[in-house]
């Protein structure tokens, strides 16, 4: 064991060994099997007290899901590493477990060399089959064809690359679809149902791939070099997996589901180490086609639970995702057979310049700080599209959650006056459907303890009279949240509706009581029929926030098995008891994303589109936390060294 070991630590390669030889050797799990995931059983927060407090090691468990691809049964494991011991082992009847890369690599072999397909590609014009790409979806229960719903499938889009290295989905062969049983590789339906002239596209973004008039067309000047550099190395520290950085500190964790996770997120105010946050991820994706044509009424992924954004997690290249002084953490996960690989750095960190963190100038001169963040990110790729995720530490006491989406837009082409009511025009005779991202963050906040109650923070507006003689006052309405019932929540603009999780067994030193107040950024709404079975797999995202009172294994807004899923088993029903939620242990889940009515601009590669919100102390500090910061150097602030007049208002 490592002398940094914690047992919020993720897995180690050794670790998913000894899992999948536990269950070969109890279970027969080998061939004929494969590992839909591996997972640690974080420890509860007792026992990671306990080892905090006193070094006891607890149990190190792990989750197994895996399923016997001969009788399509998927099974639930509860593994104890420390006594090489199988504690449970479920058959999970009538639920499909996540798709793995294996089977979605394998199932682009086995489409690319069959046949039938090879024919009926031929057919039209498509005969070099090292520049087609066969790219299998997951099935929702609703879509899938009545025959196959008790076997594991998916369907394919099929794409062409104009040449070898170019962009396969600048060419989508529309009409034309694959259904294939996952577990036996075998085809069971093409779908070709209808024909579109090819149009002449620009969809490369790869330079020797752009045609030469429009690479001469551009007058854009070179950049001067643009160096960042910490001659001294960065400010923060990492031992393990714990992260200290200007009085915070936090652990990352990280799993094949989740990606990265982080775990026990602290401030030490002036010698007192302040609990915040026990642990941040995002629980869920859904990124429903807003068009029902042949080509998209089937394409609602749900990036999580059908795929697992850890699975999805690249490497990164240092100058390109990321630029100055960085450190990374490597990531372990396993493919299907339960052998393990490692993501090499996975995970960034680094400290940024973020401009002016406080600044006044008054009669005597200015007194001005530079504000530093500490960012922690990672990189998802799901085939056409990327998610960059970055949660950023700020010396104010803020959490900032930031996700980019870029990558290629799924594109459909359309004949001769035709025309494309669910989607934008990007291209010649070529557009991009209307679609949603929606992600769940599970946030389990423990605000100077696990005990917290969220409020719902809204202003008002007094009524004119008396009270209120020139219309002008406001007041701030805060109104507890006691029942998941009432923790049901929407946004709303009229009143800058925020939520605040509050610990009202303390008080700050003004006599109130501290919290974090959650601040929505990138609220969208559903827009969905309430009868649609689509929305039906996904209810989590009816509200823009709900609360829960903790529970761990209540993890997955939209149900633990979700591909192939007919309905959300997770948020919607939990919520159905209607717990209270009152000072308690709470978890915070809000949903955001990108309402993305498609641009042509965001062809043929998606510049990112920016979504955040923001976790901000409200009263958890006395004052600005930040008022100790040091100034930088003046010479640094001056380079010119003179004298400014300036004006106030
Ligand atoms: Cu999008």
């Amino acid at each position: 064991m490592a002398d940094t070991f914690h047992p919020l630590d993720p897995l180690a390669s050794e670790e998913f060994t000894k899992a999948a030889a536990l269950l070969g050797a109890a279970h027969d799990v080998g061939p004929g099997w494969r590992f839909a995931s591996i997972e640690l059983a974080e420890p509860s927060k007792a026992e990671v007290a306990a080892f905090d407090t006193d070094g006891t090691v607890p149990d190190r468990r792990v989750h197994v899901v895996c399923f016997e691809r001969a009788t399509n049964k998927t099974y639930k494991a509860l593994l104890s590493l420390t006594d090489e011991s199988v504690l449970s082992w479920t058959h999970i009847p009538g639920e499909q477990a996540n798709f793995t890369v294996d089977e979605w690599e394998e199932c682009d072999k086995a489409l690319r060399s069959h046949p039938g397909v090879i024919a009926a590609l031929a057919d039209r014009g498509i005969t070099d089959m090292n520049l087609v790409f066969m790219d299998t979806w997951t099935y929702g229960d609703v879509v899938m064809p009545e025959k196959y719903k008790d076997r594991r499938i998916g369907w394919s889009d099929t794409w062409v690359k104009a040449a070898e290295g170019a962009n396969p989905y600048a060419g989508p062969v529309n009409g034309f679809h694959c259904v294939i049983d996952v577990n036996t590789m075998e085809l069971l339906e093409i779908e070709d149902t209808f024909r579109v002239d090819t149009p002449e596209i620009m969809g490369e973004y790869v330079p020797r791939h752009i045609p030469e008039r429009i690479r001469n067309a551009s007058t854009r000047e070179p950049l001067k070099a643009l160096d960042i550099t910490q001659p001294d190395g960065p400010s923060f520290t990492i031992e393990g997996n714990k992260l200290e950085w200007q009085n915070w500190s936090l652990r990352v964790g990280f799993n094949y589901r989740e990606g990265m996770t982080l775990h026990a997120v602290k401030y030490n105010d002036n010698g007192k180490v302040r609990s915040i946050a026990n642990r941040l991820s995002f629980a869920e994706m859904m990124v429903p086609y807003r068009d029902h044509c042949d080509d998209h009424y089937r394409r609602t992924a749900f990036d999580i639970g059908e795929w697992g954004i850890g699975f999805m997690t690249t490497s990164l290249e240092l100058g390109c995702d990321c630029l100055g002084e960085i450190r990374y953490l490597d990531a372990v996960l396993h493919n299907s057979k339960g052998e393990p690989y490692t993501i090499k750095n996975a995970i960034c960190i680094h400290e940024e310049d973020a401009a002016v963190l406080w600044k006044h100038v008054d009669h005597d001169g200015a007194e001005t700080r530079r504000m530093r963040r500490l960012t922690v990110s990672f990189h998802v790729t799901v085939a056409n599209y990327e998610y960059l995720t970055y949660w950023r530490f700020y010396q104010d006491g803020n959490i900032e959650c930031e996700v980019r989406a870029t990558g290629i837009m799924v594109v459909s082409h359309f004949p001769e006056g035709g025309t494309h009511p669910h989607g934008t025009l990007i291209d010649n005779r070529t557009y991009a459907p209307y679609h949603q991202h929606f992600l769940v963050a599970r946030m389990d906040l423990d605000v100077d303890g696990t005990d917290n109650t969220v409020y719902q923070t809204e202003t008002e507006i007094v009524p004119m009279g008396p009270d209120n003689p020139y219309g002008l006052s406001l007041r701030q309405k805060n109104t507890p949240l006691r029942t998941e019932e009432e923790g049901k929540q929407d946004f709303n603009w009229q009143t800058q509706r925020a939520w605040k999780v509050v610990n009202d067994n303390t008080k700050n030193g003004l006599g109130t009581s501290p919290a974090y107040k959650l601040v929505p950024g990138a609220a969208i709404p559903p827009m969905f029929d309430p009868a649609s079975p689509i929305l039906a797999r996904c209810k989590a995202i009816e509200h823009t926030v709900w609360v829960t009172p903790n529970s761990p294994e209540e993890r997955w807004p939209a149900g633990e098995f979700v591909n192939q899923s007919k309905v959300d088993h997770g948020l919607p029903e939990w919520t159905a008891a209607n717990r209270p939620i009152e000072n308690t242990d709470v978890v915070l889940w809000y949903v955001f994303g990108i309402h993305h009515i498609t641009r042509p601009e965001d062809w043929p590669i998606m510049p990112v589109d920016t979504v955040n919100f923001w976790l901000k102390p409200v009263g958890f500090f006395d004052r600005n936390p930040s008022i100790d910061v040091a100034p930088n150097p003046p010479k640094s602030c001056h380079a010119d060294g003179g004298d400014h007049d300036h004006h106030h208002h």
